[in-house]
């Protein structure tokens, strides 16, 4: 099962852009503010390698990809609708 984690802030606009589209998509995406947890920031360094936002991570197993880029995130959930 593939799970959708958004590492965001909100103040963010390309983070606005992926937020506002997830209503439009099918999977469930959880929501990581990285102002607000500062685990999740590490966490996105960590495994992403930088803190840019939006970031969603992509996780099958141990499979596990970070996509950067709010275009390509949307374009990516829509894809998976
Ligand atoms: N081209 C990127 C731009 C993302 C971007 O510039 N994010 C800013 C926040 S609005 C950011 O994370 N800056 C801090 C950093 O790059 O570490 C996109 O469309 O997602």
């Amino acid at each position: 099962m593939t799970t959708y984690e958004l590492f965001y802030f909100p103040s963010c606009p390309f983070c606005q852009l992926v937020l506002s589209e997830l209503p439009n998509v099918e999977p469930k995406v959880e929501l990581k503010n990285i102002m607000e947890n500062f685990d999740f920031r590490n966490e996105l360094m960590a495994g992403g390698g930088k803190t840019q936002v939006p970031c969603l991570k992509i996780s099958n197993g141990d499979d596990v990809k970070w996509m950067y880029e709010s275009r390509d995130i949307v374009n990516y959930l829509h894809e998976q609708s």
